[in-house]
């Protein structure tokens, strides 16, 4: 019989009962181990996800060329991509693993909550994500396998329009990732809110462990939404007698637009506020500084958080709703600009004066600083009901949502990765390879995305296979951006492999002398270090 670690095992401490390695990593109720999983699995789909782009780049590299055998396949890739990047790499990565890692480590406590719901949440991920890719090889529709509605799944492209059984797949898929997503979520809320070390107050709490519980709320009352909404495709979809979303049965495919965004757009909070909380700690470390207005900081998340729930239809503006709606949502969304950017100014003001070390996590969080303004402030044109009737569905609302994730949500995971792998792995990384990371991928991707704020604006219309000459050359930059990427991507493997080839053990504080560490919210003298409670280094000594 393999011994099966228990939730209190924790600390990678699992005595001289050293569990084998099926029962460590299937069995995993360590929240580390857990975290680990979650990363690792993060980095799969994020080639794949990269993968389905890097073959979308390619096709749109000029007009006329055809790497796709069909439009439809086109569509396969552009709505898998979305959804991959989405549940399966962002969300894990911020959430799962970084969560998983630091959130108790931060507060104090042993280990999460629910140490075998822990397992459970992570174990449906890959069942998740493997019947996504199954769907990829079903019928879709009459032209060809696969679902092309795109990944916010409008009826009547995701019932009648796919009839196959590709697209259930997808919703079982996403349930599955609902679910998991659902209760990491409880998860995460029981613990922080229940297991802090004495002394441990709310206002006393790490960043990240805040943006981690309010990106939990938002977990818990958006994903049930989804869950309900997929739920109701597929009773219209297997003629369960429902037409929800079919006019022809008295139902309204609008619904589920507004279903949608409901749980859509506090799902890119989702995504953005763990990264919000990296930032934070690592802007604060490299600055040698507390950071400027924890109270502010703290309570922005809460609010972008709760703001974010009412400003959904700012998706919808082209649907035909009322004027005095739009108006409504407009003002609304306007509102999260203000939050946000008390979260920006803090950042600044905690450099102001810093004694600053442009470390390998600094400069992605200063790159993180400097493109999520971009990114933040085409959003807020969006958000204009007027300028967005022109720019709905073009590329300009693209590359709106690649600078805050492409270069946010993303540059924030780098961000974490880079500053805590020291203390995740035990070993150091190569700043040289870990350097031309930073740099291939900042220049990257900001040539693939900055020349589709242009072919937005210019009308380019997002969700086609080809384009008119008259797009070409800032398609063709924008390929071109694709490749300078890839070579990034293959200098973060490279520096991986190296690091864990060489073996290098990190210091106790290899963030350099004298950097403030976590305990800048930490009741003084802290009851207990933080980091001295990773096992890691001494636990690869033993072999
Ligand atoms: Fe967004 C579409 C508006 C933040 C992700 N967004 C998307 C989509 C995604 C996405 C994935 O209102 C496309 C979905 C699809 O497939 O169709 N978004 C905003 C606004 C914010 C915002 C106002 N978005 C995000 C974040 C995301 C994300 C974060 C993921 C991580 N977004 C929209 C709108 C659409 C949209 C429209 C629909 C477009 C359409 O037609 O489909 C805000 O949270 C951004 C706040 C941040 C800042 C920067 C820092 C703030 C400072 C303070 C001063 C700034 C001021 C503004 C006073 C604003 C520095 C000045 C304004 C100037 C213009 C200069
Ligand atoms: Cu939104």
């Amino acid at each position: 019989m393999v011994a099966i670690p228990h939730g209190d095992d924790h600390g990678g401490a699992y005595g001289d009962d050293k569990p084998g390695f099926f029962a460590r990593w299937f069995y995993s109720t360590n929240h580390k181990d857990i975290g680990t999983l979650y990363l690792i699995f993060g980095i799969i789909s994020g080639l794949i996800g990269g993968y389905l782009s890097f073959m979308m780049r390619m096709e749109l590299a000029a007009p006329g060329i055809s790497v796709f055998n069909s439009e439809h396949e086109y569509l396969v890739f552009a709505s898998m991509h979305g959804l991959i990047m989405i549940f399966f790499m962002v969300m894990p990565a911020l959430i799962g693993g970084f969560g998983n890692w630091f959130v108790p480590i931060m507060i104090g406590a042993p280990d999460m909550a629910f140490p075998r719901m822990n397992n459970l949440s992570f174990w449906l991920l890959p069942t998740a994500l493997i019947c996504l890719l199954i769907s990829f090889f079903v019928p879709g529709d009459a032209s060809g396998n696969g679902f092309g509605g795109g990944w916010v799944m409008y009826p009547p492209l995701s019932t009648s329009g796919s009839p196959g059984p590709a697209f259930d797949f997808i919703i079982i898929g996403l349930l599955a990732a609902g679910f998991s997503s659902i209760f990491g979520a409880i998860n995460f809320i029981t613990t922080i809110l229940n297991m802090r070390a004495p002394g441990m107050t709310m206002h006393k709490m790490p960043l990240f462990a805040w943006a981690v519980l309010v990106t939990a709320f938002l977990l818990l009352l958006a994903l049930p939404v989804l869950a309900a909404s997929l739920f109701m495709l597929f009773t219209d979809r297997i003629d369960g007698g429902t037409g929800f979303f079919d006019p022809a049965m008295g139902g309204d495919p609008e619904m589920f637009q507004h279903l949608f965004w409901f749980f859509g757009h506090p799902e890119v909070y989702i995504m953005i506020l763990p990264a919000f909380g990296i930032v934070s700690h690592v802007v604060s470390t490299f600055s040698k500084k507390p950071v400027f207005g924890y109270l502010g900081m703290a309570y922005a998340m809460v609010a972008i958080g709760v703001v974010g729930f009412v400003v959904w239809a700012h998706h919808m503006y082209t649907v035909g709703m009322d004027v005095d709606l739009k108006a409504y949502f407009l003002a609304a969304t306007l509102v999260i600009a203000v939050p946000t950017g008390v979260k920006i100014f803090s950042w600044l003001a905690t450099m102001w004066g810093g004694s600053i070390t442009f470390s390998i996590p600094m400069q992605w969080a200063l790159a993180f600083i400097f493109l999520f303004v971009i990114g933040g402030v085409t959003g807020v044109m969006l958000a204009n009901a007027g300028v967005d009737v022109a720019l709905h569905d073009t590329y300009y609302v693209v590359a709106h949502f690649h600078y805050v994730l492409s270069m946010g949500a993303v540059f924030g995971i780098f961000c974490g990765f880079y500053y805590w792998f020291g203390k995740m792995s035990g070993y150091l990384y190569n700043k040289w390879l870990a350097g031309a990371h930073f740099w291939l991928f900042f220049i990257g991707v900001n040539v693939i995305f900055f020349p589709q704020h242009f072919l937005g604006l210019n009308g380019m219309p997002r969700r086609y296979i080809d384009y008119p000459e008259e797009f070409a050359l800032w398609n063709h930059v924008s390929s071109a951006g694709a490749l300078i990427t890839l070579a990034g991507v293959f200098f973060f493997f490279v520096m991986l492999i190296e690091a864990f080839v060489r073996r290098r053990p990190a210091g106790d504080n290899y963030w350099g002398e004298g950097a403030t560490t976590l305990e800048w919210t930490l009741p003084s003298p802290p009851p207990f270090h933080i980091f001295n409670t990773l096992p890691r280094i001494e636990e690869s000594d033993e072999h």
